[in-house]
């Protein structure tokens, strides 16, 4: 089944409007990685001024959000205010996660949170959310609420098109990977203590360096991935709004459960558009042993 169909029978109008010019436009960010990274210039100077990735995946993004009408306003990991739309949901975007991977062509992603209330705002207004992983394939993973479904990039015609590949996704029974971002050095005790754990009971580190390329891999093996508060960024790295709350969201509907440590991430009430939080995601009995574990019970 096509994206724009599946849209039609299963999402509300306004959220199928926003996450088909997600779609559209991610297929052009993708196309647009050699050229705007650098990496046709290397070697191939052509002296014309070239948009960075990040700036391009941002603009690209925020256009097509806001030409659907359906964009109240839409916030950026790359801009420092939102931009204002004419339509009721507030998209919180990371338009390209990952960037640091761009170079060593390791994989890179796209995130989209879709809230109810003027932003900020926590994760629990949530209506829907998406990610876009270019990796191996360029996937589309979303949710509205009920279930967690995939797509990829396949070619239909001379074009790519997306087709559904994955319906009401969960994470399995058995956790198998794990990944946590930072310095091992600056992590703090009692992470290093849960890690250590994890190690022990025989799970497989798997990091990539690209959040949601390695939440990718806890949802299809099951598992944790932590950016994790650390002795440097007590608050950890990754930023609420754009990226730990949309992702929890997804997560939830596949079964599972994100934590900052101390409760739910969708509790999280971000104090600005920046604002981070530690983040402690995947299969739901492994991140609640970790809470219980900070919290002194466990
Ligand atoms: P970049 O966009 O700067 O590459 O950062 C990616 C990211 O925000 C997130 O996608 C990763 O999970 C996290 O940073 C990795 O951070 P470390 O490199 O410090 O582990």
């Amino acid at each position: 089944m096509k994206l724009d169909e599946f849209l039609r029978l299963n999402a509300p109008e306004d959220l199928a409007a926003l996450t088909s010019s997600i779609a559209t436009a991610s297929l052009t960010v993708w196309e647009n990685i050699p050229r705007k990274s650098g990496v046709l210039e290397a070697v191939n100077p052509s002296g014309e001024v070239q948009k960075a990735i990040d700036v391009f995946s941002n603009d690209e993004f925020a256009e097509a959000i806001l030409s659907t009408g359906a964009a109240g306003e839409v916030a950026s990991e790359e801009m420092s205010d939102a931009m204002k739309g004419k339509g009721k949901i507030g998209v919180a975007m990371d338009p390209l996660d990952g960037s640091s991977n761009v170079e060593t062509n390791n994989p890179l992603g796209s995130i989209f949170g879709f809230y109810n209330k003027p932003l900020p705002c926590s994760g629990r207004s949530l209506v829907g959310a998406v990610y876009v992983t270019y990796g191996n394939m360029i996937t589309l993973t979303l949710t509205y609420g009920k279930g967690v479904h995939r797509f990829a990039a396949v070619k239909d015609g001379p074009t790519l098109g997306f087709e559904l590949t994955g319906i009401d996704l969960k994470l399995p029974e058995k956790p198998e990977v794990y990944g946590v971002g930072g310095a091992k050095k600056d992590w703090t005790p009692r992470v290093r203590r849960f890690v250590d754990s994890l190690e022990e009971r025989g799970m497989r580190i798997r990091y990539c360096g690209t959040f949601v390329g390695d939440y990718n891999q806890v949802l299809a093996r099951g598992g944790i991935f932590s950016y994790p508060e650390t002795t440097v960024k007590p608050r950890g790295k990754l930023r609420v709004l754009f990226e730990t709350a949309p992702m929890a969201f997804i997560n939830e509907q596949a079964g599972g459960y994100a934590s900052s440590g101390g409760g739910s991430i969708l509790d999280v009430e971000p104090d600005s558009l920046s604002a981070t939080s530690p983040v402690y995601i995947g299969s739901a009995g492994l991140v609640r042993e970790l809470e219980s574990v900070f919290s002194g019970t466990g």
